[in-house]
């Protein structure tokens, strides 16, 4: 079998998606994401101008050799662009080899695991009594894990907090970034009391999660860690920024709250040590940032060494193509945690026809032979990329910070 061709589409129903679509000589074509949230073209440029030229005439089942053909081959190792790049034609050719041989790509990752992955839900509001609301929602419609996100008082905003009943995502189509302001007093004196109410409203049964999108110093992280060990959350997540892994050390000499991190690491070697030194409980890394299925197993097998699971980032800016691929992998490795689910729009649904589902508090990989994914490319079409950016962060007097 031998790669005939590839292409790169845009498309924006609701938000930006980078499809990657390599065909194989056999009429067999995969499919890859590559979206990257507000750097949409700079993946699509790397992989039409740089990589795709050198994949064509390829064996696609030669997924081992072509990811350290692209990883290693590249003088330029890592970073997010090339990373996506790499991770689209990785889940592209896993997607062709379970076609080819008529198979779910979970069967060929060493079958299943466990028949139906946990996933979160998002709950937020604007205040606490929308987002108690919200996560009565999210319950009614069986979730069993909950990520709570709340509108902080004295601040217009805040993260993860939607605005006008819509979801909180996507990234702004406006000229330039939004600028946001952000207080960590603000934000610290408030959110113990938060979750005091939600456990006093729901009890201990569902699952809480909460995300602090980077914002603490190692000090403020386990402050807030320590003041919600009494509410047993299952993950406090990105509490600092993890481009210093050494942070989470002072994180973990004083709270034992289970700590998430990796939506933005693109390699091991952005998290072996939180691995090694068992600094964190969750490695959120998915298929698409992350480079792929192939490195994203070698991954989790080394995370598994030190009782370190998974929780694969799964916010709306993963396509159903990497969130399918997610759960391929998610169904066949021992030390699968939870799943993101942020559920799509429904015209994403119809762009993206898919056969996982979600039943009862859990997502289910399809049986459909490779991902299980297909891509309306007339539908997407009429749906044009428009450029976004993700909001940037400042401090009440003005200081950059982090988003
Ligand atoms: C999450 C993430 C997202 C990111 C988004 C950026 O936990 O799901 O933090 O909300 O901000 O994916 O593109
Ligand atoms: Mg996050």
């Amino acid at each position: 079998m031998k790669i005939s061709d590839a292409r790169v589409f845009i498309c924006s129903p609701g938000r930006n998606f980078v499809t990657l679509k390599i065909y194989a000589d056999e009429g067999v074509y995969g499919l890859g994401d590559a979206t990257l949230n507000g750097r949409e073209t700079a993946v699509a440029s790397c992989l039409t101008e740089h990589l795709i030229p050198c994949l064509l005439g390829r064996n696609p089942f030669d997924t081992e050799d072509i990811w350290h053909y692209f990883y290693r081959g590249g003088y330029w190792r890592r970073g997010p662009v090339t990373m996506a790049a790499i991770g689209a034609i990785d889940m592209a050719l896993w997607d062709i080899k379970g076609k080819a041989l008529g198979t779910p790509v979970y069967n060929l990752l060493g079958g299943k695991s466990r028949t139906k992955m946990l996933a979160y839900a998002h709950a937020n509001g604007a205040d606490v009594s929308q987002t108690l609301d919200a996560v009565e929602q999210e319950i009614a419609l069986g979730y069993k894990a909950v990520r709570v996100q709340c509108g902080v008082p004295g601040l217009a905003h805040a993260y993860g907090v939607a605005s006008g009943g819509i979801p909180y995502e996507p990234a702004s189509r406006s000229t330039r970034p939004i600028e946001e302001v952000w207080s960590t007093e603000k934000y610290l004196n408030f959110i113990p009391a938060l979750f005091d109410k939600i456990r006093e409203k729901f009890g201990f049964d569902i699952h809480l999660l909460h995300d602090c999108h980077n914002r603490l110093t190692p000090i403020e992280a386990a402050r807030l860690g320590k003041s919600l060990e009494p509410h047993n959350l299952f993950w406090l997540e990105d509490p600092v920024p993890a481009e210093l892994q050494e942070g989470f050390q002072a994180i973990r000499r004083h709270t034992v709250v289970p700590l998430a991190a990796g939506e933005v690491f693109n390699t091991v070697y952005d998290c072996h040590k939180l691995l090694a030194e068992q600094l964190i409980d969750y490695i959120r890394m998915t298929v698409s940032h992350g480079g792929g299925i192939t490195p994203l197993i070698k991954t989790a097998a080394m995370a598994a060494v030190y009782h370190i699971k998974t929780g694969c980032h799964g916010a709306t800016d993963m396509s159903p193509v990497c969130l399918s691929a997610a759960l391929h992998f998610g169904a066949a490795i021992n030390n699968f945690g939870i799943q993101e689910h942020m559920r799509h729009n429904e015209l994403t649904r119809e762009v993206f026809p898919h056969d996982y589902s979600f039943k009862d508090g859990y997502l289910l990989s399809g049986e459909r032979p490779g991902l299980g994914v297909d891509f309306d490319e007339a539908l997407a079409k009429k749906h044009p990329y428009q450029r976004a950016y993700l909001p940037v962060n400042r401090l009440e007097d003005g200081t950059l910070f982090h988003w």
